[in-house]
């Protein structure tokens, strides 16, 4: 089972993280297991950009994780994420392998499970609301963390709906 967070807070936000959600459904050699709710929260990092939309995602799959991630960012790019602006600015679309199975991992191109886990809200309540039993190498069970996790900035704006927009 791998985990998948996503983020995005540029270019309608909600609209990315549909998109996102949509592309991860037609995966390669994976099956789509659970989508969590779309989160609206502040920005964690640099406080200069617009507010998030996060949520997580749940897949089985037959790709290595690098195969997985690689996928990823593909999905990052169809979906216009630019890798030239700054380290933790805003982005059209972040993917982040939170967990590939039990694997632990330190390279520099791959960390398992995504050290992001253990300390931001917007990873774990989204995770938490798929997967409440999961727990995570290393860093202990996933009730605990969200336990000791401030919620407060994150608004739950339901799920994802693919809908015609008229602008
Ligand atoms: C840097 C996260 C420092 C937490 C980063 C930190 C985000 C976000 C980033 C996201 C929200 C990485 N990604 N904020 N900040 N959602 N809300 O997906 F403490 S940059
Ligand atoms: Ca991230
Ligand atoms: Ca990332």
């Amino acid at each position: 089972m791998a985990y998948i967070g996503i983020g995005s807070n540029l270019d309608n936000p909600r609209h990315q993280v549909a998109g996102a959600i949509a592309a991860l459904e037609q995966l390669a050699d994976s099956q789509f297991l659970a989508t969590s709710s779309l989160y609206q929260n502040p920005p964690m990092g640099p406080q200069d950009q617009p507010d998030y939309v996060n949520a997580a995602v749940s897949v089985r799959t037959r790709l290595a994780a690098r195969e997985l991630l690689a996928e990823l960012q593909s999905i990052e790019s169809l979906q216009g994420r630019s890798r030239s602006g700054e380290h933790w600015g805003p982005r059209t679309l972040d993917l982040d392998l939170l967990l590939y199975g039990q694997s632990c991992c330190t390279d520099e191109s791959l960390v398992l499970p995504h050290p992001g886990i253990s300390q931001r809200a917007f990873v774990i309540v989204p995770l938490f609301e798929i997967e409440p039993d999961l727990v995570v190498p290393g860093v202990g069970s996933l009730r605990e963390l969200e336990q000791a996790t401030d919620r407060s900035g994150l608004v739950n704006i339901g799920l994802a709906t693919t809908v015609l927009e008229i602008s």
